[in-house]
């Protein structure tokens, strides 16, 4: 009987603490969060299938990540939820100027990573504030942190067919970021339901057939892959794939439903859109030295494939049936 009670003393406060810290969290700037526990992955067949089909490329920390991405909990040793955030990132464009090589939306603004790795810095803070005694770590699209999985289990919204998170109210133009920690928090109910249907317009729309089937894509055949995360020089088929996209692709995304009726432009300061990063000039790519470059660019998503990438990409999309 007092087991109980004590039982139920923790779960009120479990739960006061994380109504109070989402109440932060959105204060903070993040669109949305919710909680996950860190059971093992329900979908590490798949990515043990996808990793085994050589779909992932070159990006090799994909397969030294497998083992942790399948056991979340394995990431920090005590952890028990994973606090999950979206942050809506999306401009509303519009049709792309005749002519102008294109950027994918979340390359925008300033880098993300720095953005909303400060925020996820206080959401931490918070959580350490509210659970004296608890430990925290954050990440934003770095680490071995499954992170479509963990906001699907933290009722953000489902997995479409093209892989992205898609929450019901917002649309998939969002980043993810997480906090792991220690502290008793009461985790969401997942996001069960699969709001996909019979649709299939990403799949259809993909301009390089990146899809093999729903849910499962040949990152080797991905624009965003090629001109990010993809070192090597193009290949005369690579350079045909990559078409008029300089940095990444959204057109998976663009033609999706749930963003075509749901997405609506972010007013968040921090992600303000810049017109050198939305609509930069290919030709200026070919010139850059790396000092120049890094100062234009070193707090930008396009440091990733840094000079040399973006060069080729430029050179690509100026030049797209060169032999
Ligand atoms: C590697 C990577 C890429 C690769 C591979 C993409 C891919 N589809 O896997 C490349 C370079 C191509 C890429 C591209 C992009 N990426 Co990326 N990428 C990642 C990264 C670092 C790892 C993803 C990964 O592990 N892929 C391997 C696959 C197999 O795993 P998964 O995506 O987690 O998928 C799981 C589920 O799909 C599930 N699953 C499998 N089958 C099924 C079936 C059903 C029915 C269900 C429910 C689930 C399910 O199992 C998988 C394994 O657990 C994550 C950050 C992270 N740490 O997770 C960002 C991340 C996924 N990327 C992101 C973004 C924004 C993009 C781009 C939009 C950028 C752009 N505009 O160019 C594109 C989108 C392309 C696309 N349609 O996926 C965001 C996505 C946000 C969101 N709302 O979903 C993330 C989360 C980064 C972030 N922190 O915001 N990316
Ligand atoms: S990001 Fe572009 S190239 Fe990659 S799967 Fe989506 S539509 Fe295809
Ligand atoms: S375009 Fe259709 S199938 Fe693809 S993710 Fe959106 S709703 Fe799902």
């Amino acid at each position: 009987m007092k087991e109980k009670g004590v039982e139920q003393k923790r779960h009120a406060e479990a739960s006061r603490n994380t109504v109070e810290l989402k109440r932060r969290a959105l204060e903070m700037g993040f669109t949305a969060v919710g909680v996950a526990s860190l059971e093992p992955n329900a979908h590490a067949a798949e990515l043990d299938r996808w990793l085994a089909a050589g779909y992932a490329g070159t990006m090799t920390y994909l397969h030294r990540q497998a083992a942790k991405r399948k056991e979340p909990a394995r990431i920090m040793p005590g952890a028990t939820a994973a606090v999950v955030t979206l942050t809506n990132y999306f401009h509303n464009p519009g049709p792309p100027a005749r002519g102008q090589p294109r950027v994918a939306q979340y390359a925008q603004s300033a880098d993300y990573h720095r953005v909303l790795g400060h925020r996820l810095e206080r959401l931490g803070e918070a959580i350490r504030e509210l659970v004296p005694g608890s430990t925290t770590r954050a990440y934003v699209d770095a680490g071995a942190v499954p992170e479509r999985e963990l906001a699907q289990r933290a009722g953000l919204g489902w997995i479409g067919k093209n892989m992205m998170l898609i929450h019901p109210a917002l649309g998939s133009f969002t980043f993810i970021g997480v906090v792991l920690t220690d502290a008793d928090l009461a985790p969401d109910l997942p996001f069960e339901a699969d709001r996909c249907g019979t649709c299939r317009r990403c799949l259809d729309a993909c301009p390089t057939a990146a899809f093999v089937a729903p849910h499962v894509m040949d990152a080797r055949r991905c624009i965003s892959y090629l001109t990010i995360e993809h070192r090597a020089d193009f290949t005369a088929d690579e350079r045909s794939l990559v078409g008029d996209w300089l940095f990444g692709c959204d057109i998976c995304q663009d033609v999706c439903p749930w963003n075509v009726q749901f997405a609506r432009a972010t007013a968040d300061p921090d992600l303000a859109r810049r017109a050198d990063l939305a609509a930069p000039d290919p030709h200026a790519f070919l010139e850059l030295d790396e000092e120049t470059f890094a100062r234009r660019y070193g707090d930008t998503p396009l440091e990733r494939p840094g000079r040399h990438g973006m060069r080729r990409n430029a050179a690509a999309t100026l030049a797209p049936n060169a032999p």
